[in-house]
């Protein structure tokens, strides 16, 4: 059986039909037509629906509803009956959904009031077209592959096929999937990989783009609009050119009649997104020209059409000396960016990771956040679980992103500016500022893998739509709605599960602020020294007298002076930085005693031992919900917890084996640390 993700044709009949709600659309010309294309609320329209909007007891309305987005809606009840209003048709779309989730989850459905706390809200696909996902974790690309195959090929080693080959063809699945990121408010989603490889670099051209554009017609449906990666070698590797010189007259013309092109098959393609002289990929530095440049070269062939270009900030140094203590991959958005604020078109789009390093268990804000005045900016998370626990480990990563958001950007003028308001205070267009999060579904029965995991997708259209949600909200949310019939002692313990899960994950794969002390080859499990004496970088330099990355102004790689003044001089002092951030900005001795009182090297067994028990603590309470949620939910998880314990235990003895021979010191609990 199929496995599906809490919204599907059959919840939405019976959260309405069932109930024989009377659904009518009073809305006007143009856009009239444009909502009856809009899936969901056509095909309800199609039997409960009555044309005559007296007698409809749900009332779907374009009119103005004094929102600041046209993407916001009103929900009131007037003389018994439910108005749904909204200045678009778009609005209306996340309105028929809100409402519907409020009446799932039996929350009150009057004197709705709602709008997006971001106006680009993404989904950045790493599939490539042999139907592997980078990163990815649930199976196969949903967009790319073949039907029904299990094939399987190596990044780069792929025979060029033909288009129908390419393309998975499942639609069905693509509209669930629509469907859903509609349903939690995305409009915005890229198809590829930002390394654009082999045959992907031909998407965009036809015979490929018509294809692309089956998949688009259906992401429109759901007023979500399509995107894809190119690669910035295009002109050369498919258009016969010898230069990608982004001010050269010829390769400009090449991007125009391409993007040209792309718009007569998909007239409300979104746009592109670019990674550009960052691991391997070719970009403007080759011609001796900036980001910027390169950025606003695709911008000029998208704006006639009202494209867009996200550029993105994650440009850095992969072949670092290590022997230089001033090397700090850390610095490299800020380095590389920062002179250029003020300098991007209109229509691009600068998108930054929200840590300084990689989607890391525990990063701070990236100080590039706050340093730009006059640039459209997005802020970039990973719902794929690269780092954290790649869907095998539960990992719920709302708090991190939240906290990471409502962290002060340091460039207000009085008192803290988080992320959300200073989007809107640096822009040069306010409508062309959000956030992007790298999808972590793929064709899994389940969707994700993990089944919970299925929360991160769902939590981070929440965050999109609504930042001031607490993350135990959302997470309350996710658990009713996709176990929706489980007693609610069931829904509380899962709901429990989830809470902690991104505290249990870092307390035994990140401690302190200490990172990228993973496995080499997948970024999985534990490799203390994997990425030590390495060309990536250097993450912890653990010796006999302590541990930790010394990013101070004074004595170390200088990153903290990259922060707004006030911030850099709390986080250059160890006695004022957080405890949570320590070793991400100080080196310091094993004997440090933290604000709790407790010593660094005491920390570090703790946490690792409580990490294990924690883990213990879920399989005990899992164990409770057998024949209380759905056999399929309840053994994949319970398989993945296992998997978890083994990941979470390797992790403790050789953190705190490495970290006793290191320090010489003892655990002040006397557990068992092999020596
Ligand atoms: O985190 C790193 C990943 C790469 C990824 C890159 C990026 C798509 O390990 O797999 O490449 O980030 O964000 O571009």
């Amino acid at each position: 059986m199929v496995d599906h993700m809490w919204l599907e044709p059959r919840t939405i009949r019976q959260a309405v039909c069932d109930d024989t709600f009377f659904i009518d659309v009073a809305a006007v010309g143009e856009d009239a037509r444009s909502l009856r294309i809009r899936k969901d609320i056509a095909e309800l329209l199609q039997r409960p629906c009555v044309l005559n909007p007296a007698v409809a007891t749900v009332l779907l309305a374009v009119g103005d509803v004094g929102l600041r987005s046209d993407e916001g809606f009103v929900i009131n009840v007037v003389d018994g009956r439910t108005e749904i209003v909204g200045t678009t048709t778009r609005a209306l779309v996340y309105g028929f959904y809100d409402w519907l989730r409020r009446r799932m989850l039996g929350e009150p459905v009057n004197h709705v009031v709602s709008e997006p706390s971001q106006p680009i809200r993404m989904i950045d696909h790493w599939d490539q077209t042999d139907g592997s996902v980078e990163r990815g974790y649930a199976g196969e690309s949903i967009f790319f592959g073949r039907w029904g195959s299990n094939i399987h090929c190596e990044i780069g080693d792929f025979p060029e096929r033909d288009a129908s080959d390419v393309f998975r063809g499942d639609m069905r699945r693509i509209e669930d999937y629509a469907r859903y990121l509609a349903s939690v408010g995305i409009n915005a989603v890229c198809l590829n990989n930002v390394n654009v490889r082999r045959f992907a670099i031909r998407l965009i051209v036809r015979p490929w783009i018509d294809r692309v554009a089956q998949i688009a017609r259906i992401f429109s449906e759901f007023a979500i609009k399509t995107y894809l990666s190119v690669n910035f070698a295009a002109p050369k590797l498919i258009g016969g050119l010898d230069t990608c010189d982004p001010l050269d007259p010829a390769v400009n013309a090449w991007w125009q009649a391409t993007v040209d092109a792309i718009y007569d098959a998909i007239p409300d393609f979104g746009g592109f997104v670019v990674k550009a002289d960052s691991e391997g990929e070719p970009g403007p530095y080759a011609y001796g020209r900036t980001h910027a440049d390169g950025a606003n070269m695709f911008a000029r062939a998208l704006q006639s059409h009202g494209g867009i270009v996200i550029w993105r900030a994650f440009v850095y140094d992969c072949h670092q000396d290590w022997r230089d203590r001033k090397l700090d991959r850390a610095k490299a958005a800020y380095d590389n960016f920062h002179d250029l604020d003020g300098q991007f078109a209109d229509n691009a789009i600068l998108q930054i990771k929200f840590g300084p390093i990689d989607f890391q268990p525990s990063e701070p804000l990236n100080p590039l956040i706050g340093a730009m005045k006059r640039t459209n900016l997005m802020i970039e998370f990973q719902i794929a679980a690269e780092y954290l626990g790649h869907q095998i480990d539960v990992n719920y990563m709302l708090p991190q992103w939240l906290a990471a958001i409502r962290t002060d950007t340091g460039a207000g003028d009085n008192g803290v500016l988080d992320t959300g308001q200073y989007l809107q205070q640096a822009a040069v267009n306010p409508a062309l500022v959000g956030y992007a999060a790298v999808a972590n579904v793929g064709m899994d029965d389940n969707w994700t893998g993990h089944k919970l995991a299925q929360a991160n997708l769902y939590g981070y259209g929440r965050m999109c739509w609504d930042q001031s949600l607490s993350a135990q909200t959302i997470a309350r949310e996710w658990v009713s709605l996709t176990f929706a019939d489980a007693d609610t002692d069931a829904q509380q313990t899962i709901t429990w599960i989830l809470d902690t899960s991104n505290d249990t994950y870092e307390s035994y794969a990140a401690p302190l602020g200490g990172g990228f002390m993973v496995r080499r080859e997948d970024h999985y499990g534990v490799g203390i020294n994997d990425f030590e004496y390495d060309r990536w970088g250097t993450y912890h330099y653990a010796d006999r007298d302590g541990v930790g990355v010394d990013r101070t102004v004074a004595t170390g790689t200088g990153y903290i002076g990259q922060y707004a003044t006030a911030i850099a001089a709390t986080l250059e002092n160890v006695d004022t930085c957080p405890d949570q951030m320590l070793l991400f900005f100080h080196h310091v001795p094993y004997s440090h005693v933290l604000h709790d009182g407790t010593s660094v090297i005491q920390h570090i067994y703790d946490t690792h031992f409580a990490g294990v028990d924690m883990v213990d603590e879920y399989i005990r309470r899992w164990a409770t919900l057998q024949d209380r949620i759905d056999d399929e939910s309840f053994a994949n998880v319970a398989e993945r917890l296992q998997r978890q314990r083994r990941n979470a235990i390797e992790w403790r003895d050789q953190i705190n084996t490495y970290f006793y021979r290191m320090s010489g010191i003892a655990d002040s609990q006397g557990r068992l640390i092999y020596r």
